[in-house]
């Protein structure tokens, strides 16, 4: 039988942090509150968790550099919404944002989700903040929690104690 590695949802030792971009703030506030409630009840310590803000969403992936840059957490979860208006803006920060994220997330010793939201119309991004489809911001949280045990996994085995 092959050996198989994956996360669990045990409460993982560490601190968090999340980045949350204040533009549509009703939507990324609502984001917050589901990723720091399940946090919370996966037995992260509300002490164990820090809120970092950003003006938008463009911004996200220089905060979580800096944030990652801390050393000072084993995860760290990613909060904003980007909603098309009719104009350009939207592909713009929408493709930065995902591509700094992802690139941020690459080198980091820390692990880094995704919860940032790209609709088409407020009713949408409003439906995946905790309304009719579920709560991204919960989504990107337990997430995290997987990927912070699946490092320390990586870990164990990096020391020959695998
Ligand atoms: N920021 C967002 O987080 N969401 C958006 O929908 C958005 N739109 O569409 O303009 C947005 N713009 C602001 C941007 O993130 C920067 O804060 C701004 O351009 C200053 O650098």
């Amino acid at each position: 039988m092959p050996r198989s590695f994956e996360g669990n949802f045990l409460p993982p030792k560490g601190r968090f942090a999340l980045c949350v971009a204040r533009f549509n703030g009703f939507v990324t506030e609502a984001l917050l509150q589901g990723a720091v409630d399940t946090l919370l009840r996966h037995g992260v310590e509300e002490d164990a968790i820090d809120v970092f803000r950003c003006p938008g969403t463009f911004e996200l992936p220089s905060l979580t550099r800096r944030v990652s840059e801390t050393g000072a957490y084993v995860g760290i979860i990613t909060l904003g919404a980007v909603i098309r208006g009719g104009t350009p803006h939207f592909d713009y920060v929408a493709g930065e944002c995902a591509k700094g994220i992802g690139q941020v997330a690459f080198g980091a010793e820390a692990a880094v989700t995704f919860g940032v939201l790209t609709c088409d119309t407020v009713e949408q991004a409003i439906d995946r903040a905790g309304v009719k489809a579920g709560n991204k911001g919960a989504d990107a949280a337990l997430a995290c929690i997987e990927m912070v045990n699946l490092h320390g996994q990586l870990a164990r085995l990096r020391k020959g104690k695998g």
